[in-house]
């Protein structure tokens, strides 16, 4: 255990106690969860792996104190009480991952809280406020979409009944999924969306290749770009891919990737903007070797840090969809669609207090100040307290793969500075 001198307040007291060896194992335990054989993690949200996962979660809060309680959405909170009923200081991140994700995006930052908590057991420190831990439902969205349904419905609860319409790619509604998720937890009580909170810190890998390759060892994150998804549909004529001559058909592929090509070519211009342009899901119908498709579906995920180049880019979809000269019809439709996000300065400010005091003790130099290329569930938080986040690196800025990856003392560095930052708020 780390010495540490009564004279250290609190904040540097708890930073001193999280403990390396208890981490990597809480991430190991996690990680089992839908582990691969590759090192990668597939647990999508509300699979029974994730319930698996959210019962593990469960099991191991309670073992530190904790109270845990669940909302209509199925965000899982672990509260350690604090010497008032203020409303509390809330941590954590989501538990489920993409369909081949990584073992830290997300469940890092929901183990990070609880270490913080066990970290506070072991320095026998009790503070003003209670604190929280949150396992946000559906931060991935990738089975049911939007992304960040649990953060965002939490904000503002009157979006679960829409997302609870959601259907996944096996015909599975959310609500349905959510339904029984609620139900494998008699045990957990169920607490109020919109619960009042004092502020809300969210420690998280940076998935990108910013902080390795400055070499820094933490990220003061000032902000989230903003993030727009679409589903276009090219509705052509299945016909036989042998007899029909090629002027006369309706290929759905052919229009779609037509336009596919100048999106690309659109992304190409937007260079400069540093725009980032996915068209990550494809679904072909019949989808059969010897017939023209009649339906190509795929997705668009478009982000910026400057809106409006999102503006723009939106109006060049609409004029591509609609002067695609040829039989068939193109539609497109929103599916997500989220502004900029820009943290508060004190919330920065304290962040950078609590990272500098890490890095120089284990002599990494300063935290290095960054835009989230990603989205997290903080960027709904930001709408209801005051909100800030902490990165870590990744190595070779790689995520949403099975070989994501950070080294365990960076991941530690990260939890001393959650660590400090969140103690300092819960004694304000
Ligand atoms: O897509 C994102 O930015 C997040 O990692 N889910
Ligand atoms: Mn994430
Ligand atoms: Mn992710």
């Amino acid at each position: 255990m780390n010495a540490s001198n009564t004279t250290d307040s609190a904040a540097e007291r708890a930073q001193d106690f999280v403990n390396n060896a208890r981490l990597q194992s809480s991430i190991a335990a996690l990680a089992a969860f839908g582990g691969r054989d590759d090192g990668g993690v597939s647990r999508e949200t509300l699979t029974p792996i994730d319930l698996a996962a959210r019962r593990h979660l469960i099991d191991y809060a309670r073992s530190l104190g904790c109270e845990v309680m669940i909302d209509d959405c199925a965000n899982l909170f672990f509260r350690r009480s604090g010497k008032t009923e203020q409303s509390p200081v809330l941590t954590g991140s989501h538990a489920d991952t993409q369909p081949i994700g990584g073992k830290l995006d997300g469940a890092y930052g929901v183990l990070a809280g609880l270490e913080v908590i066990a970290a506070l057991n072991d320095a026998g420190i009790s503070t003003i406020r209670p604190i929280e831990v949150v396992a946000w439902t559906n931060e991935e969205g990738s089975r049911f979409g939007p992304g960040t349904m649990g953060s965002s419905a939490f904000v503002t609860p009157s979006l679960l009944t829409s997302y609870r319409q959601s259907v996944d790619k096996d015909g599975i509604v959310m609500g349905d999924a959510l339904d029984a998720a609620l139900k494998e937890v008699p045990d957990v009580p169920r607490r109020a969306m919109a619960e009042p909170m004092d502020a809300y810190v969210e420690l998280h890998i940076e998935q990108g290749p910013v902080l390795e390759r400055a070499n820094a060892a933490l990220g003061v994150v000032t902000g989230i770009q903003s993030v727009l998804w679409y589903r276009v549909v090219c509705t052509g004529m299945a016909a036989h891919a042998g007899t029909t001559p090629m002027n006369e058909r309706s290929d759905a592929m052919a229009a779609a990737v037509a336009i596919a090509s100048q999106l690309y070519a659109r992304a190409e211009q937007e260079a400069a903007s540093n725009m980032r342009l996915t068209l990550g899901r494809w679904h072909v119908s019949p989808n059969s070797i010897n017939t023209i498709p009649g339906e190509v579906e795929f997705t668009i995920d478009v982000r910026c840090v400057d809106a409006s180049v999102l503006v723009r880019f939106e109006r060049f979809l609409q004029d591509l969809t609609t002067q695609h000269a040829w039989r068939g019809r193109i539609v497109f439709e929103t599916l997500f669609r989220r502004e900029p996000t820009i943290f508060p300065q004190d919330m920065r400010d304290l962040i950078d207090i609590a990272c500098t005091r890490a890095t120089q003790a284990a002599q990494r130099g300063l935290p290095q100040h960054l835009t989230s290329g990603a989205f997290h569930d903080a960027m709904y938080l930001a709408d209801h307290c005051p909100t800030g986040m902490i990165f870590v690196p990744s190595k070779d800025g790689i995520s949403h793969n099975a070989a994501e990856e950070t080294a365990p003392a960076d991941l530690t560095l990260g939890v001393q500075a959650l660590a400090y930052t969140i103690v300092e708020l819960a004694n304000r």
